[in-house]
């Protein structure tokens, strides 16, 4: 029956019908004219026929004949770039795309849809080819509010050609689409591992670029500089005078190094970065003392390395350095502080290869490896979550996602550990990824910061509804109001005490806990409770009492109080707590008080501790540490000033006293831990 893949139907002699011959009457009489048996017989042998031909052919071949029919009903629909994996196919974008997509898109200029995809594509194509290096994959922000398809938007993010190697599809042809692309994460164009390994190894590269081609390649997204007037009353021009004494002092006694020590005019060295220098540069720009910028940009430019080899504290750096250089570009639009920020984002992202992506606490910058804390094989969980501000500045500045990527997955991580009412633990290990059992829980040293970045990292990214940063920070103050919060007996101060082992109360509280009512009030203005309002307010008062109860009107390290009438003093400091540090935490309160409510009497508090630094910090050479502020006679001065006296002390009196209370607008910019402001960036839709 089967001839050469023609079919023939043989029917019995006589009766033998043509249908060309006879017509369809002749043939319908002659089928008619068979017995029975026989007209059987031969619908028998035609149906078997057919059900072989059937499983002979491939269900490929079957869908693909379906498919071809109904191509030729159907009109056409707009063409997908099929996504190529860009581990197999280094370069397909630059070479392929732009002219396949357009004419793949533009197969039906009658659909629709097509045209305006045509469009967004070739937007897109020329923005990836302006943006060719390896690891960019955001868009400018009004593309990407389009919420364009992220296929399409992964095809344009893809590494650029090498063109010293030949191409390779990796066996697939995408011109003709003859099979099917392997499926990859949109969200990944080169792997996040690949991107790390890049950066570490090329650290004086963006993209596989050298910083100059990159950032002329991202021209448009690059900072335009900010003009401040300086000092325009007595107040903040006392800050200026002090500001340019610890300045004087530095640079005579220990310039290019981290910090001053002021009583034996001598230099103290911490990681080797001139800390001191990179921390005053905004201060210096906000203050309008352009010569002392100068110089200070001069030296970063000239003199700042980072490739020594030497262990230095990813936070401690991160917020010190990067911040430092991350404010000093925005300010001034001076891109060779972004280059310097770059260089340094790279060198630290050895600290997040670890196994749980909660970062090392230590990174060397010259031979680029990481490791725990020498005296603990835990990190302090306030410095895992206190570098995201500056890791996600650095991906937005220099339009290079992995820093970003980096410092989110360990949000994602510490979010989704268990908590007691929002608190954490003050130790978390970055082999295993969990927080210490046990391990106290404070709002002062090792955990302070993790609740600070929370709010301040939800305002950065545009506050997200429901998001998990803003959430954790509701649960977290939650949990202060419940756990931690207590009043004094007789007077009813209001403190944050601790939890040690995690459960026993303990009323302590460390001047580094002073940073809270700064930050809830900035919670508050952006939609928070009232109830964190009132803790703010009366957190404030308590920590300006730790001032004026000294008779130096200087706060000690860290205070006790009271839990039953018992005690004498509803306050009180251990002679071992007595010292002072220069540190900002209460005037950075302060400000956040003056500048969202505009009342004065926040300045003159701060007027009042200002003079207290004047009368007992300073010294010829600057101003220094104390390490009494129990005795107005003998405070013990310590000789050290850290470089915080500068980045935070001053420059939150300098703002506190500004007529301008919005000089620095807080809708705008948002500071980090260590004083420095940074942009606040609009909403991702
Ligand atoms: C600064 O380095 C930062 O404010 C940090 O978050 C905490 N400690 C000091 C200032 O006290």
């Amino acid at each position: 029956m089967k001839e050469g893949g023609h079919i023939t139907l043989t029917l019995p002699p006589g009766s033998a019908a043509s249908v060309d011959e006879r017509g369809r009457k002749s043939l319908r009489r002659a089928w008619n004219q068979l017995p029975r048996c026989q007209r059987n017989l031969i619908i028998l042998g035609i149906t078997g026929f057919c059900v072989t031909v059937l499983l002979c052919l491939s269900g490929d071949q079957l869908l693909a004949a379906s498919l071809k029919d109904a191509d030729t009903k159907a009109e056409v629909a707009p063409y997908q770039m099929p996504l190529p994996n860009p581990h197999h196919h280094p370069g397909v974008v630059k070479d392929v795309p732009k002219d396949t997509a357009a004419a793949s898109v533009s197969v039906d200029k009658k659909a629709p849809q097509a045209e305006a995809l045509s469009d967004k594509f070739n937007e897109l194509v020329a923005y990836g080819e302006a943006n060719s290096a390896e690891n960019v994959v955001r868009l400018p922000e009004t593309v990407a509010a389009q919420g364009l398809p992220q296929a399409i938007a992964m095809a344009v993010a893809l590494p650029p050609p090498d063109n010293n190697k030949e191409q390779d599809n990796g066996g697939i042809d995408i011109l003709n689409n003859v099979e099917e692309p392997v499926a990859q994460d949109p969200t990944d164009p080169l792997s996040e591992g690949d991107q790390l390994e890049q950066a570490i190894k090329n650290p004086l590269t963006l993209g596989g670029v050298s910083f100059k081609q990159h950032l002329k390649k991202i021209k448009p997204l690059l900072a335009k500089g900010q003009h401040f007037h300086g000092a325009t009353n007595e107040r903040q021009s006392a800050v200026v005078a002090a500001f340019k004494h610890s300045w004087a002092g530095y640079k005579k006694y220990a310039w290019g190094h981290d910090n001053l020590k002021p009583i034996s005019q001598y230099s103290h060295e911490w990681f080797g970065l001139g800390l001191t220098i990179i921390d005053s540069l905004d201060t210096m720009y906000i203050m309008g003392l352009d010569d002392e910028f100068k110089e200070a940009r001069d030296w970063v430019e000239h003199s700042l390395r980072f490739d020594t080899k030497r262990d230095v504290n990813l936070f401690e750096v991160t917020i010190r350095v990067l911040g430092g250089l991350l404010s000093a570009y925005h300010l001034s639009g001076d891109t060779m502080f972004l280059s310097k920020a770059a260089e340094l984002g790279n060198r630290l992202l050895p600290a997040f290869q670890s196994p749980s992506n909660i970062p090392y606490s230590d990174v060397n910058l010259g031979d680029l490896s990481a490791h725990s804390p020498k005296w603990s094989p835990d990190s302090s969980t306030s410095e895992v979550t206190t570098i995201q501000l500056e890791f996600r500045d650095l991906s937005r500045s220099t339009n290079i996602s992995i820093y970003e990527q980096v410092a989110q997955k360990v949000n994602e991580k510490v979010h989704d550990l268990e908590k007691n009412h929002g608190l954490v633990p003050i130790f978390i290990n970055a082999n295993t990824g969990t927080f210490r059992n046990y391990a106290t829980i404070s709002l002062g040293a090792r955990g302070d910061s993790y609740y600070e970045y929370l709010l301040k990292q939800w305002i950065q990214t545009g506050r997200k509804d429901n998001d998990n940063l803003i959430l954790d920070y509701m649960q977290a103050v939650d949990g202060v109001l419940t756990q931690l919060m207590r009043r004094t007996p007789r007077e009813h101060w209001v403190y944050i005490g601790e939890l040690i082992n995690g459960k026993d109360f303990k009323p302590k509280m460390d001047h580094l806990t002073c940073y809270l009512p700064g930050t809830l009030i900035l919670g508050h203005q952006n939609g928070m409770p009232d109830s964190h309002l009132i803790l703010a307010r009366d957190l404030l008062d308590t920590c300006y009492q730790t001032y004026k109860m000294n008779p130096t009107n200087l706060a000690a390290e860290i205070s006790y109080f009271a839990l039953t009438e018992k005690d004498d003093q509803d306050i009180y400091v251990k002679p071992n707590d007595a010292h002072n540090l220069l540190r900002p935490e209460f005037v950075e309160s302060l400000y956040y008080f003056y500048s969202l409510t505009g009342n004065r009497t926040y300045q003159d508090m701060g007027w009042t501790i200002f003079q207290a630094f004047e009368t007992h910090a300073k010294v010829n050479a600057g101003y220094t540490s104390m390490g009494n502020v129990k005795n107005a006679q003998s405070t013990r001065l310590r000789d050290l000033m850290e470089s915080f006296w500068m980045s935070e002390t001053l420059k939150y009196f300098y703002l506190l006293f500004s007529d301008d209370r919005k000089e620095i607008d807080l809708e705008q910019w948002v500071f980090n831990s260590e004083g420095h402001p940074l942009p606040v960036y609009p909403l991702k839709t």
